[in-house]
């Protein structure tokens, strides 16, 4: 999972990103087994400078098919009411675009094949919900840190912000639909995807289809279901009510670390 040459794919995409276009010799540099040896001693000296330059790279736990819960609870929302996404479910997603913009060079406008004929990773790993419970599930998915690779990061960009076709609180602002931030890092860590398929099926609608995030090192929460528009953002302060998330704006963590 982290051979040599993915790993240096995921180092290279990471420059690029962070760093901007003005990195190609630097990207030369990171093909040499001496300077990924450098940057691995690095990590021991200044994880946190690693951290931003390859995303921090330890992989959440991965089991076998074995362990796949035959029960996996839906939680949240099971079924987006609007009429906008019911219509999207009717048609199979054929005309449902993933809209990516914000701080980056290349805006794009994604169907469901052009996600699933990206760079895709799947795994097998446990989701945890902050109210107690976990499942195990299989997910497979298009590398977010590819396709923002392809968006190519404006150099100001910290965080992407995962809007949601469901509201769970109806307000008056708007500040009920549901919305994630997550940081730069771990938009780029290998296991991090559009997951588009769960247990080697589409991804179901109460589980969050067409495409829901998988972050495996944090909360069930963190992980948006039926993405609609990512968002590239320097601050999250004035989404929503300005706390990264949803969930954040009614006092749970931003990091969700697990
Ligand atoms: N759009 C959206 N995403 C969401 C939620 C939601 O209600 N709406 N619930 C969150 C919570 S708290 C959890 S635990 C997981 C649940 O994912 P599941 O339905 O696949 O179990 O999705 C997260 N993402
Ligand atoms: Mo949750």
């Amino acid at each position: 999972m982290t051979s040599g040459p993915d790993r240096r794919f995921w180092l290279r995409a990471g420059l690029t990103a962070i760093l901007g276009a003005g990195v190609a010799a630097c990207d030369k540099l990171t093909q040499s087994p001496q300077v990924n040896q450098v940057l691995d001693g690095a990590q021991t000296w200044n994880r946190r400078l690693h951290g931003l330059l390859v995303g921090s790279r330890a992989l959440a736990r991965e089991y076998e098919a074995s362990a796949i819960s035959v029960d996996f609870r839906a939680n949240g929302t099971t079924s987006p009411d609007s009429d906008d996404y019911q219509k999207h479910v009717a048609s199979g997603f054929a005309d449902w675009r993933l809209q990516i913009g914000g701080l980056v060079e290349r805006p794009l406008s994604l169907s469901l094949s052009d996600l699933k004929a990206a760079p895709s990773r799947s795994q097998i790993t446990r989701h945890d919900c902050v109210e107690g419970w976990s499942a195990i599930a299989q997910w497979k998915g298009a590398r977010l840190g590819a396709i923002l690779e392809r968006a190519g990061l404006k150099p100001q960009a910290r965080y992407l912000a995962f809007f949601c076709a469901d509201t769970l609180e109806m307000t008056l602002d708007g500040t009920g639909d549901y919305y994630e931030t997550i940081g730069v890092e771990d938009a780029f860590h290998p296991q991090t995807l559009l997951a588009y398929e769960m247990n080697h099926q589409p991804l179901p609608v109460a589980h969050g289809a067409p495409i829901r995030l998988r972050l495996e090192r944090q909360l069930g929460y963190k992980m948006a279901k039926y993405v609609m528009r990512i968002e590239a953002v320097e601050s999250f302060a004035n989404l929503g009510r300005g706390k990264g998330g949803y969930w954040e704006d009614r006092g749970y963590q931003w990091y969700a670390g697990i």
